[in-house]
């Protein structure tokens, strides 16, 4: 079962099927809400199972005793009206207990979603029509960096998520690690993930939120500790410059063009936030929100039009000739 996950997931990211694979299932709980989630919804199923269980015993009782008997039900007297009563009475009681036990059940583990505060690591996530902008906070402001559609967290250490909208509202959701929170502009709400074993988990808006509302996934890479910080020393450094001749050329055709206006590489003048933070686009595993595996040949299909592969999406075409194209899509796939 492990081995034939893994399977797939290496299946799914080696072919790029839908750009984007991992684990997205809130049954397939790895991580402490998820977990109480998962729970939560095991014990409605009992019980309301039990009780219809039970339920259906009565009727069949009641119609199997009224047949082997034959005949027509008396007048009721005084003595089985009182046990009417009990029994209705009784039926009554149980029902009441039985919803108010789910009722607080519930409420628990909901104030459990939200209630783990840690001075660990907290993420400021904007959803924008139709991608994930992810800022890394921190007390030192030389240590935040932006990153997109794809969120690294250590294992085992609470991570609170703050969510902020821009534009319409979406809704942030990873089934395998936490519940669904909304992102609703003028809002902030907040949600906390931990994960307990490394591992890529897809995520996904919940949220109708447009056109491409299908293609705002992205994943949740959990690592060990060592190798979390390591990443995060690696986002926080600006782009090498390129160093072969080609991507050096498409440095120059990036800046020279609109690009910069909505994109920023860190080390070069380009400092536009309308779009994913470019520095090291080419270390994520998917572009366009979990649509396109990143490679080089993405990247070129991607920028050579934008609207053909994602219809309606916030980046324009912008025209490029073949030798720019190839120079630009070399250059991207450089900023690991
Ligand atoms: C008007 C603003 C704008 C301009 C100009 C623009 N982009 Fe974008 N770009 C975006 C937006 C918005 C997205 C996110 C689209 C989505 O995923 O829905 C994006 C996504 C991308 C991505 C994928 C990033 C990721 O992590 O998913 C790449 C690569 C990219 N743009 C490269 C370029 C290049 C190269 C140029 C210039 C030829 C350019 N862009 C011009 C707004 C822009
Ligand atoms: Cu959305």
């Amino acid at each position: 079962m492990r081995a034939g996950r893994r399977l797939a997931i290496g299946v799914g990211l080696g072919l790029g099927l839908g750009g984007c694979s991992g684990s997205q299932s809130a049954l397939d709980a790895h991580g402490a809400q998820a977990s109480a989630l998962r729970d939560l919804m095991g014990l409605f199923t009992v019980v309301c199972g039990t009780v219809w269980l039970l339920v259906l015993l009565a009727l069949a009782v009641a119609v199997w005793r009224r047949r082997a008997s034959g005949r027509e039900p008396a007048e009721p007297g005084a003595t089985s009206e009182r046990r009417l009563g009990i029994v209705v009475g009784v039926a009554v009681a149980l029902t009441v207990l039985t919803i108010t036990g789910l009722t607080f059940a519930s409420y628990r583990t909901t104030r459990g979603l939200t209630g783990i505060a840690d001075e660990g690591v907290t993420i400021r996530l904007r959803g924008y029509q139709w991608w994930w902008e992810a800022t890394y906070q921190d007390q030192a402001p030389e240590r935040v960096f932006r990153t997109a559609n794809e969120l690294r967290i250590p294992v085992g250490r609470p991570v609170r998520v703050e969510l902020a909208g821009v534009d319409v509202i979406h809704s942030f959701w990873v089934p395998s690690l936490a519940g669904k929170q909304d992102i609703i502009p003028g809002r902030q709400n907040e949600i906390t993930l931990k994960a307990e074993r490394p591992g890529i988990y897809r995520g996904q808006c919940a949220e109708f939120c447009g056109l491409q509302h299908a293609h705002m996934a992205f994943l949740v890479i959990a690592e060990l500790p060592e190798n979390y910080e390591a990443w995060r020393s690696a986002q926080l450094r600006a782009a090498e410059p390129p160093a072969d001749p080609e991507a050096a050329r498409g440095r120059d055709v990036f800046l020279a063009k609109s690009c910069k206006a909505c994109h920023a590489i860190r080390g070069t003048p380009a400092g536009g936030v309308l779009g994913p933070d470019l520095t090291h686009v080419a270390s994520r595993e998917t572009i366009a929100a979990g649509l396109l595996p990143t490679t080089r040949g993405s990247l070129a299909a991607w920028v050579a039009d934008p609207q053909t592969v994602k219809p309606g999406s916030k980046m324009p075409l912008v025209p490029l000739d073949a030798d720019e194209l190839r120079a630009v899509s070399a250059y991207l796939a450089s900023l690991k």
